[in-house]
């Protein structure tokens, strides 16, 4: 009976934290693939979601996982809508605002679906669209984003020293920031509706004086590689998602950038940056959000299939991989057989 004890206890935390919604035997997914790379500057960032598919995705989620409901939603593709729009250092602002506009209303309608989304880019510049959509869709801002980064992606078009998007999508997206963009044109269906109280970051290690001070001034929660050496990745997840999520009632978002992990675990990716999670970190980060039952959606961005040796791309296409299967269930040893997922309700649409 001993070794049950820890099982039983987290059993009642778990009934404890959730009783409201339905049973639902089967975890619903949404894949998609979103091949845009527009958001900085290396070329093969657009050729991840295919590789990873062809690497066994989704047969790993299937052998792996459980019973899961997988619905493919394909290769999302967008057009540019406003050729004319720019804004001054940011390149391809034009491209960045017509794919986020339709990727917002693609994310939106799967999560509508009920399905968790599972969004495979990419580079990071589409997580204004996967989140802003998943907010619209369950019409509440208090969605809790985890953005598991080497980096902050709080620079704006005028803080940034590349004028790459891939470093701009948490200032884009924070309520808080909005006043640093003065103009945004050819955006006039954005509203920023994520506050920076609703998230919080793992893994950060290159992090500019600008973005250093908006952390501090906001009072934003992240945890970066000292915090991990010192505290252990599992107190650091649970610090994170108690920050962002107090009463353990929000849908969560997970963007996660494959340079979180350290370049001998994915070497394949655009800006690397030594010292980062090694792979296990990066799956018991996932496994505890798993474990929540209120993983709303994912990202999987910046795998870049053209950097490196083919070792290299395989290394880094399986460590993502392993990361995903652990969202959904891989690690299953100490859940209870019938743990339910369970989702907060979708306000406004039955
Ligand atoms: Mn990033």
């Amino acid at each position: 009976m001993r070794k049950f004890k820890p099982i039983l206890a987290y059993w009642g935390n778990f009934k404890h934290h959730f009783c409201t919604r339905a049973a639902q035997d089967v975890l619903k997914i949404g894949i998609l693939d979103v091949p845009f790379e527009k958001g900085q500057d290396k070329s093969g960032v657009a050729k991840g979601p295919q590789k990873l598919r062809e690497a066994g995705l989704i047969d790993k989620l299937n052998e792996c996982c459980g019973s899961l409901d997988i619905k493919d939603y394909g290769e999302f593709s967008y057009k540019n809508n406003c050729k004319d729009a720019q804004v001054s250092n940011m390149k391809h602002y034009d491209d960045v605002i017509s794919c986020s506009k339709e990727l917002s209303d693609k994310v939106e309608e799967i999560v509508r679906d009920d399905r968790i989304c599972l969004t495979l880019g990419g580079d990071h510049s589409i997580g204004i669209g996967t989140i802003h959509g998943h907010i619209k869709a369950r019409n509440d801002e208090n969605i809790a984003v985890l953005w598991v980064d080497a980096h902050a992606d709080l620079n704006t078009n005028q803080t940034s020293t590349s004028g790459n998007a891939h470093g701009m999508p948490m200032a884009f997206l924070a309520k808080e920031l909005a006043s640093f963009w003065p103009s945004r044109p050819g955006a006039e269906w954005f509203t920023p509706r994520l506050s920076v109280r609703n998230l919080a970051y793992i893994g950060l290690r290159s992090v500019d004086p600008y973005e250093n001070a908006i952390m501090h001034n906001l009072g934003i929660s992240y945890f970066d590689m000292f915090d991990i050496q010192r505290y252990g990745i599992d107190a650091v997840v649970s610090a994170a998602l108690d920050k962002m999520d107090p009463h353990h009632n929000k849908a969560i978002h997970v963007s996660f950038d494959i340079d979180s992990l350290d370049p001998l675990e994915a070497p394949s990716t655009g800006t690397p940056v030594r010292g980062g999670l090694l792979l296990r970190e990066g799956i018991h980060i996932m496994s505890a959000v798993y474990k929540t039952g209120r993983l709303g959606a994912m990202d999987m961005v910046e795998v870049n299939p053209m950097i490196g040796s083919e070792s290299d791309v395989d290394k880094t296409l399986s460590a993502a991989i392993h990361i995903i299967i652990a969202a959904f269930g891989r690690n299953k040893r100490e859940i209870k057989a019938d743990m339910q997922h369970i989702l907060p309700p979708i306000n406004g649409f039955s």
